[in-house]
């Protein structure tokens, strides 16, 4: 069996001792740091959704998938950072309310942060008027993130895009959002500057964002 294959099988088993060691291997064994991450683990997550969808598989199972998953992400996250700091700028980040998913935001922050800027992040399930109230505490705050990874959870991203629309700062920041259910077409119809299907893409536009 491959070391990525391993890796995946392993997360998505939530192998939570065993996972950094296999990551900390690959690495050793010169393997792509975005292959351990997109092919080993994320894919693991997918297949441990489409299970747990099927009834194969219940919301305890999927909690140790996701620490499994955040154990390798802590041994492969110097290995991710692009090393291009040149960027600059300040973001608040955070995944919407009643949403308590933050893998992928945490992927996001890393990859933001490797590009140079620096990240506030409130945590899940948060309130649409406690993003109001960081930025206006933050004048310095150029970008706002905003996740959610709930079909459920998008009239909160809805919400909380709203209330920093209709904020007097509004002209000060950019509004990005992602999360497995978004899509352009919302981003546009909620009225956010910007939606990326991906992390890597995130610090990407981010970077745009603030140019
Ligand atoms: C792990 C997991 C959990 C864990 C979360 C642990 C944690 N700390 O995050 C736990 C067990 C808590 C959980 C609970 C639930 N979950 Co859950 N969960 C998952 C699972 C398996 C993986 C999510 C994940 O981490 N993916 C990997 C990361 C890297 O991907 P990502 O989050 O999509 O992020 C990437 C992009 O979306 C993007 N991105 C993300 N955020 C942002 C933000 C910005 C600004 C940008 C630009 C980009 C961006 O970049 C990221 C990196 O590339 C998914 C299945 C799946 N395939 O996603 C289900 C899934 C999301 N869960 C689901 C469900 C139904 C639930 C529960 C309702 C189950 C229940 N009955 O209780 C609860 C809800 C709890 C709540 N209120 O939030 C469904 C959602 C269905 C839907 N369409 O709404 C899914 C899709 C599973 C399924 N197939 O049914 N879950």
């Amino acid at each position: 069996m491959s070391k990525i294959q391993e890796i995946h099988d392993h997360v998505s088993k939530g192998k939570v001792r065993i996972v950094p060691k296999l990551v900390e291997e690959a690495i050793q064994e010169g393997i792509d740091p975005n292959m351990i991450l997109n092919e080993g683990m994320i894919s693991a997550m997918d297949d441990v959704g489409a299970r747990f969808s099927a009834g194969d598989l219940f919301v305890p199972e999927m909690l140790l998938a996701a620490k499994a998953m955040k154990k390798g992400v802590e041994v492969l996250k110097p290995h991710l950072a692009s090393g291009d700091q040149e960027a600059g700028g300040k973001m608040i980040l955070g995944t919407v309310h009643g949403d308590l998913h933050d893998i992928g935001k945490n992927l996001v922050r890393m990859m933001i942060e490797s590009a140079g800027f620096e990240v506030m992040d409130l945590g899940v399930d948060v309130p649409a008027q406690t993003f109001v109230e960081k930025v206006k505490e933050n004048p310095d705050v150029a970008v706002v993130g905003l996740s959610a990874l709930l079909t459920t959870t998008m009239p909160a991203l809805r919400e909380a895009v709203q209330a920093l629309n209709e904020a007097d700062f509004r002209d000060r920041i950019k509004i990005i959002v992602g999360g497995a259910p978004i899509t352009q077409d919302f981003a546009d119809e909620i009225g956010a500057d910007a939606y990326t299907p991906d992390a890597a893409s995130a610090a990407q536009k981010v970077k745009e964002l603030v140019a």
